[in-house]
């Protein structure tokens, strides 16, 4: 937990001065009973009114001090724990941005959501509670029995029986509550991950009449968040009672031993009555205590979850330097004769780490720069796999990929996907207008330079059908587009950039045959010396591409344009008849 503590640093001056006033407070609150001792032993019962009055004038100003103290604290102890919580949601934030896709698949959506927010607020409140509780409580425990002590030493005997009490009694709380705050904090993020899946697939759950089911999964994960919450309340309810009872029998002890010696004139009675506030600030700060350390436990089941959010490192190394080999993808504007080109060397690839069957295998293939490559295979043969990682989206387990003659692990993430545009196989499009949507990728993009992209894209004509063109908000509260028209602005998307390398991930499935051979020929022409990829399941989206690759597998099966391989491979005859 000491770890997170750097997000406290630019709160510094108002994390110390909080403890600082909060001592303020404590002092007050300690002579505050003395005071009323002093009232009545040498005021009220000597008959004294000036010095009653005296001393009441010390203790309106002692609580006035302790006031602003107080509030000086609370306001300074909300500022640095607001801000410390602010700067951590910010940090794991750029965290997750930093993610590659293989430490995206580890943490779901759903449980990075509860570690930004509830987590995040569990320790943010810890900070809070140890700049104002944690000081206060311990000054008000050793200050109290010191003062006490003062008082009557003999008394101070009810401290030797009552403090091993209530330790032991609280030590028995915590080692319970402990281990159920971490449970609990497991059972949100069962939560929170059911609703995410849900809302994500609201719509096959409609479609398959299934919400029924999905009612009962989310009362269930609700349910069992709701018993160890239940749980971890039953734990703390019987806290207070308890403690009660003890320091009323504390207070009897008290009255009962301290009562016989004021009889005897040994105590007065005014001290008497301030021993018993001691004694109960005493008991009731070793509670608060308890409670902090309660606090800190749950915080460290939260404070461990983001450590672990923030310790995971991205997959994806940088590389140090930009190479300078020759065709170096830095000076992009000078394409050199390997510019566009794409090789795989005896690439392997596989999703879990050591897992047992690899997706990709022994994969070998050289495209040339301006070559139009048609990828063809079964549902699950490995195809996504293979482009995912021209971009670089996962890593190679063995072998390399190489983009412009130059490996992509010494090319910088940034510039290789800039120069490697890919439609991913399913279609994600932004809530916000059609026009955002498309120059994602460009944000300065000029609208000529948007509608030349959706024009190659086939798009432009159906976007101008809306009335309001470009302006159409889409997701969230505004049109949804069908299955083939966020393709085509997937599409445009990725053609805006004008991407040495395209790579189409099954991105016209949902397009008709015409439309789709219209694409075809805009893409011909719009991206002349750009090498693309098409990966389709239709042999006519890839009959006219230099070549084919015939994946089976994880394998390469096959390679050739459409001639060669119907006369050289009978699983692409098969594919072809099948069609
Ligand atoms: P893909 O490469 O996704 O197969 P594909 O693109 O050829 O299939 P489709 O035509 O349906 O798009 O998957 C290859 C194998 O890898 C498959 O057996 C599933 C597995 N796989 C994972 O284990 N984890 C993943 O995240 C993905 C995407 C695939
Ligand atoms: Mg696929």
């Amino acid at each position: 937990m000491v770890k997170l503590l750097r997000y406290l640093k630019p709160y510094r001056a108002a994390a110390l001065a909080a403890p600082l006033l909060m001592v303020l407070e404590v002092v007050m609150d300690l002579l505050q009973p003395s005071l009323m001792a002093s009232i009545v032993n040498d005021g009220v019962m000597k008959g004294d009114l000036g010095h009653i009055g005296l001393m009441s004038i010390w203790m309106i100003l002692a609580a006035v001090c302790g006031l602003l103290g107080g509030m000086g604290c609370a306001y300074y102890a909300i500022r640095a724990s607001v801000g410390f919580g602010t700067d951590l949601r910010n940090a794991l934030f750029r965290k997750v941005q930093t993610f590659a896709f293989r430490e995206l698949d580890r943490f779901s959506g759903g449980t990075l959501v509860t570690r930004l927010t509830n987590d995040v607020m569990q320790v943010q409140m810890l900070v809070q509670i140890f700049l104002r509780m944690l000081i206060r409580s311990s000054m008000l425990f050793f200050g109290s029995i010191v003062m006490a002590f003062l008082i009557s030493p003999k008394l101070s005997l009810v401290f030797a029986v009552s403090l091993p009490l209530f330790f032991i009694f609280l030590y028995a709380l915590l080692s319970k509550s402990i281990p159920l705050y971490r449970t609990l904090q497991a059972k949100l993020d069962r939560v929170n991950s059911v609703l995410q899946e849900n809302l994500n697939g609201i719509r096959v759950v409609k479609a398959f009449v299934r919400a029924a089911f999905e009612k009962v999964r989310f009362k269930r994960a609700n349910e069992e968040n709701y018993e160890v919450g239940l749980k971890a309340a039953r734990l703390l309810a019987i806290n207070n009672p308890i403690m009660t009872l003890l320091l009323n029998a504390c207070i009897v002890c008290i009255l009962w031993i301290g009562g016989a010696q004021t009889w005897e004139g040994g105590l007065a009675i005014g001290s008497l009555a301030a021993f018993i506030t001691y004694v109960t600030q005493t008991l009731n700060a070793m509670v608060s205590l308890g409670n902090t350390l309660m606090n800190i436990s749950r915080a460290k089941a939260s404070s461990d979850r983001i450590i672990e959010v923030l310790d995971t490192p991205s997959s994806m190394v940088e590389p140090a330097t930009a190479p300078l080999t020759a065709g170096t993808p830095s000076a992009p504007s000078a394409p050199s004769a390997l510019y566009g080109q794409v090789e795989f060397r005896h690439v392997f690839f596989g999703y879990e780490e050591g897992g047992e069957e690899p997706v990709l295998k022994d994969v070998s293939f050289l495209a040339k720069p301006g070559e139009t490559i048609g990828i063809l295979g079964s549902t699950g043969a490995g195809k996504s796999s293979l482009v995912n990682l021209m971009p670089r989206l996962y890593d190679p387990t063995e072998g390399s990929v190489l983009v412009n003659g130059v490996d992509v692990k010494s090319i910088p993430l940034e510039e290789l996907r800039s120069q490697v545009g890919i439609v991913l196989q399913q279609a994600v499009l932004f809530g916000g207008t059609i026009r955002d949507n498309i120059r994602y990728g460009k944000p300065d993009a000029s609208q000529d330079e948007i509608e030349a992209a959706a024009r190659a894209a086939e798009a432009h004509d159906f976007i101008q059908s809306f009335p309001e063109g470009y302006d159409t908000q889409i997701g969230q509260r505004g049109v949804t587009l069908s299955g083939g028209q966020k393709q085509r602005i997937s599409i445009a998307r990725a053609l805006l950039a004008r991407p040495g390398i395209l790579i189409l991930d099954d991105s016209t499935s949902a397009v008709d045959l015409r439309t789709e051979a219209r694409i075809r020929t805009a893409l011909r022409d719009r991206l002349q010396g750009s090498t693309c990829f098409i990966i389709a399941q239709r042999i006519s989206s890839v009959a006219d591409a230099d070549r084919i690759l015939v994946i089976e597998d994880g394998r390469i099966v096959a390679q050739g344009n459409h001639a060669e391989l119907m006369v050289s491979s009978e699983v692409y005859r098969d594919i072809y008849e099948s069609q």
